[in-house]
């Protein structure tokens, strides 16, 4: 028999660097703490920067009763990020990296009364991933820690936290049959072997045993609509059993079609997700993680990165059991360091042989922007290609990629390693127009017919308190990002080569060195809050394009109460084909359409906007003021320059509207331009450096127009104005 216990009650905790012997015995005195638990929980979400990053120690007493069996494991399901393991006073383990599960054998080391003390730091080093990058790096005993008691003849538990079993369905989708490799490691001689009601007994040849069992008929596991599960169970003389479930299903990808699940075309629409929660950090718990999976089936959305690190069991199991096709990856990014080679390895090797299992993973990641902060050189190529190897190596089912920043040249050697490619890009949001998004697939497509592409990420953060009738980029409202994501749809079903899509991100999310769109300390590209409570307008638009079963209508712009114009633009997000617009109880007008519809009213005073499709209606309430209102802008300060607009501007010469390129292409309006960058350039030191020595980056900004440049470089609108005077001068 196996017993397991989870040791939830009955730590303290001390958040100080101390000697084993010390937190042992000052233990008492430590804060009394349940698990999970995160000591960055305030000030990992409060910005600055500066949360505790250190070594703390968690202590606790193991009684006798809790002790049965005769081999006895520790197991930690996640410790950020290095923990060393000790039973009293005396180190078991140390383990590094704070994504993956790791076990500890005690057996042997017992005495009647016991002290466990683990110490867990989140302290910067050169060594373990994650060190750079845009979220809080949590530590804690965060994920649930659990003594296991087997007998003495039991299958393997601390290599790599193996689960002991592995399962490989192979489908033949012709003759709907699947062959089932089913592999255990014990220290028993055979083992009994259990697949959907047929039991076989299986010799064990050097502490590894393996079957194949036949599924005629197979149910296969099929994405949202039916993702059927079976189970694989092992079960050993001495009682001792493991037991997995897992699916049946084929992945493909196309360069030109995109990607295929059990034979037929199934273009992965989603989005990404972090393990992390307003008040909670990373230190959650299964009814988080329950509503995160049943916001994402509202959304409707068919894959989930799950970025950028391994996350809990229970959430690949959720994903298991909801159909939803995962990209897995490990903490490998930003910034290549060249001692961290070993540790990005274990990483690997550790999500694969925990998460093999899983029938939602469909690709293993291998790093994200790594070239962000690194060049591409020869140590950093040889880390992906063992990545890639390793992956291959534990993994002939599935395929690798890699999340690459925008600014990576698409001729560099390292997007021939992984399997298939993708690109996190965002423009429209930090850099250039939205439709550079656009250009920059079909080029890729273009050059790299033969190749698979994706789009790993892409957002705009917005605050939801901030509006405009005038949405722009970084104004942080949330008109604004509903426009990109409507940009961004249409662009993404226009293109159904892409392998896969993920919105960045669907909550926002701690990223303590942020301050900024209002917050302090937060990642505002969510389609969700912080705290799951409030659906940006944007999450509205998803889910109109997504969740064909539950019909509905939003009307957005419910938060933007106060307008201050004569006509004003009621937007409706609907996944019906037919909208009606009621203005103060009287119809207005029906519109035909798809997933967006745009009405525009005059405003007088106050008025009960509805809008219906079909059975669904939604209500709000706006109302006409004479002044702005200042609550809804992020920079008080900046006042919105919209007097470019192309009326009253000379077509016949240049003016801050035309793209640097077209400029630079006319020596006289180049000259001006030119003078004008060197001037800025000087006071920007480094940074505008490399933009010089970028090639792509030149190109990207030789696209963009001067006006969005400018205002990017954040030119006060005097200067704009003075320098367009002078480009209206010039003749094209
Ligand atoms: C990225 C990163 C992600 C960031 C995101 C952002 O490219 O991969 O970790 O959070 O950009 O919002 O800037």
């Amino acid at each position: 028999m196996r017993d397991v216990r989870v040791l939830s009650g009955d730590w303290r905790f001390l958040k100080a660097d101390l000697p084993v012997e010390t937190a042992m015995r000052y233990a008492e005195q430590g804060e009394a703490v349940t698990l999970p638990n995160t000591w960055n929980a305030e000030d990992g979400q409060d910005g600055g920067n500066d949360y505790y990053r250190g070594r703390c120690w968690y202590v606790r007493e193991l009684s006798a009763e809790e002790l049965t069996g005769e081999r006895v494991f520790l197991e930690i399901s996640g410790a950020a990020m290095t923990a060393e393991v000790y039973l009293n006073g005396k180190k078991l383990v140390r383990h590094e990296g704070g994504y993956s599960a790791f076990r500890a054998e005690l057996t042997g080391r017992l005495a009647e009364r016991n002290t466990l003390a683990i110490s867990v730091s989140n302290e910067d080093n050169d060594t373990v991933y994650p060190q750079k990058a845009d979220f809080t790096f949590y530590g804690g005993l965060y994920r649930e820690v659990r003594l296991i008691s087997v007998p003495a003849e039991h299958f393997e538990l601390v290599k790599d936290g193996t689960p002991g079993i592995k399962v490989t369905p192979s489908v033949d989708l012709d003759k709907h049959s699947a062959a089932v490799t089913v592999e255990t490691w014990q220290n028993a001689d055979a083992v009994e072997m259990t697949v959907n009601g047929e039991t076989r007994r299986v010799p064990s040849v050097d502490g590894h045993a393996q079957a194949e069992f036949i599924l005629e008929n197979v149910h296969l596991w099929n994405g949202t609509e039916d993702p059927f599960l079976y189970t694989a169970e092992a079960r050993l003389d001495s009682g001792d059993a493991v037991s997995t479930r897992f699916g049946c299903r084929t992945f493909r990808c196309d360069p030109e079609k995109g990607f295929f699940l059990n034979g037929r075309s199934y273009p992965l629409r989603g989005v990404s997700r972090h393990q992390d929660r307003k008040r909670k950090g990373n230190a959650l718990n299964l009814e988080d993680h329950e509503e995160d999976m049943a916001i994402i089936r509202e959304l409707g959305a068919n894959t989930l990165r799950l970025a950028h690190y391994q996350h809990a069991q229970e959430f690949y199991d959720l994903c298991d059991e909801n159909g939803i096709v995962v990209w897995a990856e490990i903490p490998y990014i930003t910034m290549h360091m060249k001692n961290g080679r070993e540790n990005t390895l274990t990483q690997m090797r550790e999500l694969i042989t925990q998460c093999y299992n899983h029938p939602c993973i469909a690709v293993w990641g291998l790093s994200n922007e790594i070239t962000a902060a690194s060049a591409v050189n020869e140590d950093l190529l040889e880390n992906h290609r063992l990545l890639n190897d390793l992956c291959h190596r534990m993994d002939s089912t599935r395929l690798t990629t890699m999340a690459n920043v925008f600014m990576l040249e698409t001729d560099s050697p390292i997007l021939e390693i992984p399997d298939i490619n993708s690109y996190n890009l965002y423009f429209g949001w930090y850099l250039g127009e939205m439709s550079q998004t656009d250009e920059f697939f079909d080029e890729y497509h273009a050059k790299y017919p033969d190749r698979v592409i994706g789009f790993s990420e892409y957002g705009a953060d917005a605050n939801p308190a901030f509006h405009a009738e005038h949405p722009e980029r970084s104004d942080y409202t949330e008109e604004y990002q509903a426009l990109y994501h409507e940009h961004m749809l249409r662009m993404i079903e226009e293109r159904p080569y892409l392998w896969a899509t993920h919105v960045w991100n669907l909550f926002d999310f701690a990223a303590d060195g942020r301050d900024e769109g209002g917050k302090h300390g937060e990642n505002q590209k969510g389609l969700v809050t912080f705290d799951r409570t409030l659906r940006k307008d944007a999450f509205w638009l998803y889910k109109a394009a997504w969740n064909k079963r539950e019909p509905f209508v939003h009307l957005c712009g419910k938060r933007y109460e106060n307008r201050c114009t004569e006509k004003t633009e009621i937007k409706v997000y609907s996944n019906q084909s037919s909208v009606t617009l009621y203005v103060d109880g009287v119809r207005i007008a029906e519109q035909e359409g798809k997933t967006v519809f745009c009405f525009s009213i005059p405003l007088v005073g106050e008025h009960l906007i509805r809008a219906e499709a079909g059975n669904a209606s939604d209500t709000m309430c706006i109302r006409r003021v004479s002044q702005p209102d200042e609550s809804y802008l992020y920079n008080k300060s900046a006042t919105v320059v919209n007097w470019f607009d192309q009326d009253g501007l000379n077509p016949d010469c240049f003016s801050v509207q035309d793209t640097l390129s077209e400029l630079r292409a006319n020596p006289q309006a180049g000259a001006v331009v030119n003078a004008m960058m060197e001037k800025a350039s000087a006071s920007r030191g480094d940074v505008a450096d490399a933009v010089k020595d970028n090639p792509a980056l030149q190109r990207m900004m030789g696209r963009m127009t001067l006006i969005s440049l400018l205002k990017q470089g954040g030119a006060d609108e005097e200067s704009i104005k003075q320098l367009n005077r002078v480009l209206q001068g010039i003749k094209k």
